[in-house]
């Protein structure tokens, strides 16, 4: 009796266990199931179509692995986007357009160039601040480099932390962006003077202004040298959308991708209104042109909002790019 009781118990365990293991299973597929359809489904609520693919991207290669990670990244890109414009710009162009504009964003809070670059890598331009993992892009070549990539990102400082006044989160910087060696030769990250550093022999605060700064691999910018930006016709170096040759006038210019081509006539139009530097003619030209072709998206406009949060002003023409048309000569 006790020996039947015993086995009726066991199977009925036995049983219980089965169907636990089944519905755990299933339960844990329905997971994944939904990590990844959640997951578009976020993706989906970013405007810009070309963050979406830089963000699903990530996803498909690891870089990102969480529901949370997804979603604070497309907080950042729905980020509160207002104009910073408060002053009345009706009916001014040219030199009053410039008088007020320099008066709006002069006197920023220069952050110091190690600062600045520590705050471009750690924060302002990492995809996936949450984490403690950091992924950034370069402009030039869209090129990935994350924590991961010991050696091929620019070190700032071992022990460098930052506090972002916001979010009260403190995030690591240095640890995560170690040096490339000296006479490395393979590409690693770096920083992009969009206006050539040696054209402001180096000074500040010009050098560690973020609004023409921006994460390159070092290979891509040490082709762009202090070349001018123009539209090449006669490459003699291309690569990732990039090229390196002459233009119509047989200038050596450098070509960058489409996707910032505006990008780089915004903080071009910034620079020289915000430090009265006047631009050559023939590179305005196609500046313009590319502030048309390749107009504002909402990753630009985060980045100027994060900017501000730092160094305390903001680039009018990523605000209203419109206002290029206004200034007939930069
Ligand atoms: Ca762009």
């Amino acid at each position: 009796m006790i020996k039947k009781d015993f086995r009726i118990i066991f199977s009925l365990v036995l049983v219980c266990f089965l169907i636990s293991t089944v519905v755990l299973s299933a339960l844990d597929e329905r997971d994944t199931e939904t990590w990844e359809k959640k997951a578009v489904k976020i993706v989906e609520q970013i405007p810009d179509l070309a963050a979406q693919r830089e963000l699903l991207n990530n996803i498909k290669l690891g870089n990102i692995t969480s529901i949370e990670q997804v979603e604070s990244i497309v907080k950042r890109s729905n980020a509160d986007l207002t104009t910073f414009i408060d002053v009345n710009l009706e009916g001014l162009k040219d030199d009053a357009l410039r008088k007020v504009l320099n008066d709006k964003i002069k006197g920023h809070t220069s952050l110091g160039y190690r600062r600045a670059r520590a705050l471009m890598y750690g924060s302002i331009d990492n995809l996936n601040l949450d984490n403690d993992r950091s992924i950034v892009y370069c402009v030039y070549s869209r090129k990935t480099y994350n924590s991961g990539d010991k050696k091929r990102t620019e070190s700032i400082d071992e022990n460098l932390v930052e506090e972002d006044s916001n979010t009260r989160k403190r995030f690591l910087i240095g640890k995560d962006l170690a040096l490339s060696p000296k006479g490395q030769t393979d590409g690693f990250l770096n920083c992009e003077h969009t206006w050539p550093q040696s054209l402001f022999k180096k000074k500040e605060p010009m050098r560690s202004d973020l609004h023409h700064l921006f994460p390159t691999d070092s290979i891509v910018n040490a082709i762009r040298a202090h070349y001018p930006f123009g539209n090449s016709i006669d490459s003699v170096w291309q690569k990732h959308g990039c090229k390196l040759g002459t233009d119509s006038d047989r200038r050596l210019v450098f070509e960058p991708r489409d996707d910032h081509k505006g990008n780089v006539a915004r903080a071009l139009f910034y620079f020289s209104v915000r430090y009265k530097s006047p631009l050559l003619d023939f590179e305005e030209k196609a500046l313009r042109e590319w502030n048309k072709i390749d107009p504002v998206d909402n990753n630009e406009r985060r980045r100027n909002v994060e900017i501000e949060k730092f160094q305390h002003n903001r680039n009018p023409f990523i605000d209203q790019p419109e206002l290029v048309d206004s200034i007939s000569d930069f």
